[in-house]
């Protein structure tokens, strides 16, 4: 009896469970370009580029090695313009009446799945080092969830970077060696780009035609399309870039928006690298004397620690997790976030590369966006859709615990033990965005004070009920309450006079 595959445009590997359990001789393997996917969130034309490129080159492989391979591309006549409209339409034209899928990154569409009316087997994902299980098990009984632990089962686990059952080095974490201030030079040129072949120009065509009102620059496009080339830019972040990664992971500068990050995740998200192979090059790196502990640590860190802890939170929280709001935020985002005009050098920089390359890094999406969002009290329904909408690399698996979490704390506090907020000061240490600003970073109030000074005490002050007693935060409520009463409540109203020209559409 002939089964479906279903291949999802972020499931594009050749381990992918679904083809594991897949009889190559009779079934039929299905893939789609979908309205649904494509634009329920206004994506990033670089986006659905490279998905719909990515997609296309997967499906041509597929094919060299003998599968039977049903494509639809999204401009054909008969496209049902989603996937279970794909799945119901490809059953009937080939008598199928079961299907074989791998557990989508979503709880929209597992339930879309579950909704359709086939026999449909969903396996779960095991690109991931963790199940479902495995994470739900780990968090059984924990007062808290807290990554650093988790990370280091991580680690036995997979033996990365162990001696025995000791860590190498004796320490899980080199973080504080890392986290250096922006340098002055960069010696990495960013990361390897690819000229579009015939099939990636095809798709941008595409896309500019049916998508070119989305917010994002379509071209140039230099994005690795295929297994062969990612695997060909991971090697270059290794040798070039891997060697800094810890020292600079956290600096930010206006005119080099890579710095020296990998800039691998939409590569890994879809699958066209592996979580494995990315950490044994960064090890193997690291043991030929090539790469400084701190780096291979931190970057190995990011992935089996981070990547696969904020999965297990998107799972285990359930389906109602990106609507969660402790904070009560509900101020709308603000028109700067897409390209409007803004005297902050600092956002107007994160957002225009954000424009631009579909990418911006951990530390301008954490420290700069997301600060000023949380700062600011903007829906984090919102932010999170904008995350979901610009970034190359966002699924909501992975986007959603870092915005709705660790970002904006909209969770109550799971992933973050204390909101991720900070004055101007902080953005000042890490770049050189302040010299070229409006707005003065070391003024706390008056006309030229830094909206992040002003803001920063704003927050504090009204989610002081729930925030005062954080051992975490304790510092800061303390400087806050040892000032005189009047320069209080100017930094408040100032404060609130900036919130309102920004509710009332001025440029701030
Ligand atoms: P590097 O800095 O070089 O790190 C290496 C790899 O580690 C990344 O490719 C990524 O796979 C992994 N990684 C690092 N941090 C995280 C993290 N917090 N969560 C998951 N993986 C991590 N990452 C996404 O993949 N998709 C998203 O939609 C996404 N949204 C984010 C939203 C916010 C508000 C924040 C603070 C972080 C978000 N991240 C997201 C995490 C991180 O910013 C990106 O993974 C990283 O910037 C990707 O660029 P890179 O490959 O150059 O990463
Ligand atoms: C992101 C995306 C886009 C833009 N388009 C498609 C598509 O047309 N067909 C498809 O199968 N997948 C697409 N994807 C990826 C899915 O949205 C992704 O599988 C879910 O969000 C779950 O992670
Ligand atoms: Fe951003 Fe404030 Fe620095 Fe301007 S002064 S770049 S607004 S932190």
């Amino acid at each position: 009896m002939t089964r479906l595959i279903l291949v999802l445009g972020d499931q594009l590997s050749d381990r992918l469970s679904a083809l594991a359990q897949a009889d190559k001789a009779n079934d039929i393997v299905m893939m789609a370009e979908v309205y649904d996917e494509a634009s329920y969130v206004r994506h990033h034309p670089k986006k659905i580029a490279f998905v719909f490129a990515a997609m296309r080159k997967f499906a041509a492989r597929l094919r060299d090695a003998g599968w039977q391979v049903l494509y639809t591309q999204l401009d054909d006549t008969d496209n049902a313009g989603s996937i279970p409209g794909e799945l119901l339409r490809r059953a009937e034209e080939t008598g199928a009446t079961k299907v074989l899928a791998t557990e989508p990154g979503e709880w929209r569409l597992i339930q879309a799945l579950r909704d359709t009316p086939l026999e449909i087997d969903i396996l779960q994902d095991d690109r991931f080092l963790a199940s479902h299980q495995m994470f739900e098990d780990w968090a059984k009984g924990r007062k808290q969830l807290r990554m650093e632990y988790f990370y280091r089962d991580m680690r036995r686990l997979t033996g990365l970077m162990m001696e025995g059952d000791k860590p190498a080095g004796d320490k899980w974490n080199f973080d504080h060696d890392n986290r250096k201030p922006a340098p002055d030079a960069v010696t990495h040129s960013g990361p390897m780009q690819f000229t579009p072949d015939e099939t990636v120009e095809e798709v941008l065509d595409l896309v500019e035609a049916r998508f070119g009102n989305h917010f994002g620059t379509l071209r140039p496009f230099h994005l690795a399309t295929d297994t062969k080339q990612a695997r060909r830019a991971l090697t270059h972040f290794i040798k070039h870039a891997l060697p800094s990664f810890g020292d600079y992971q956290d600096a930010m500068l206006r005119d080099n928006r890579f710095l020296y990050h990998a800039v691998i995740s939409p590569y890994l998200n879809a699958g066209l690298l592996s979580p494995m192979e990315i950490c044994q090059a960064a090890e193997d790196a690291w043991r030929a004397g090539d790469v400084p502990i701190n780096a291979a640590e931190g970057f190995i860190r990011q992935i089996i620690g981070w990547r696969e802890y904020v999965r297990g939170i998107y799972f285990l929280e359930g389906p109602d997790y990106p609507s969660r709001n402790a904070l009560n935020h509900s101020r709308d985002l603000p028109a700067m976030y897409w390209g409007a005009e803004t005297r902050m050098t600092c956002i107007d920089r994160s957002v225009a590369q954000t424009q631009e390359e579909a990418y911006a890094h951990h530390i301008q999406r954490l420290m700069v966006t997301g600060n000023f969002a949380l700062l600011a009290g903007i829906d984090p329904h919102q932010v999170h859709e904008w995350y979901l909408s610009v970034y190359f690399d966002a699924y909501e698996w992975v986007e959603a615990p870092n915005v709705v979490g660790m970002s904006q704390f909209a969770d109550g506090g799971i992933i973050a033990s204390k909101p991720y907020v900070s004055s101007g000061a902080y953005i000042n240490r890490m770049s050189d965005y302040c010299k070229s600003c409006h707005y003065k970073v070391a003024q706390k109030t008056g006309e030229s004070a830094c909206p992040f000074n002003l803001l920063y005490w704003h927050f504090l002050d009204r989610h002081r009920e729930r925030f005062s007693q954080n051992a975490r935060m304790g510092n800061m409520y303390r400087t806050w309450d040892r000032m005189d009463a009047s320069r209080k409540e100017t930094v408040l109203s100032e404060a609130q006079a900036l919130l309102d020209r920004m509710d009332a559409g001025e440029m701030i």
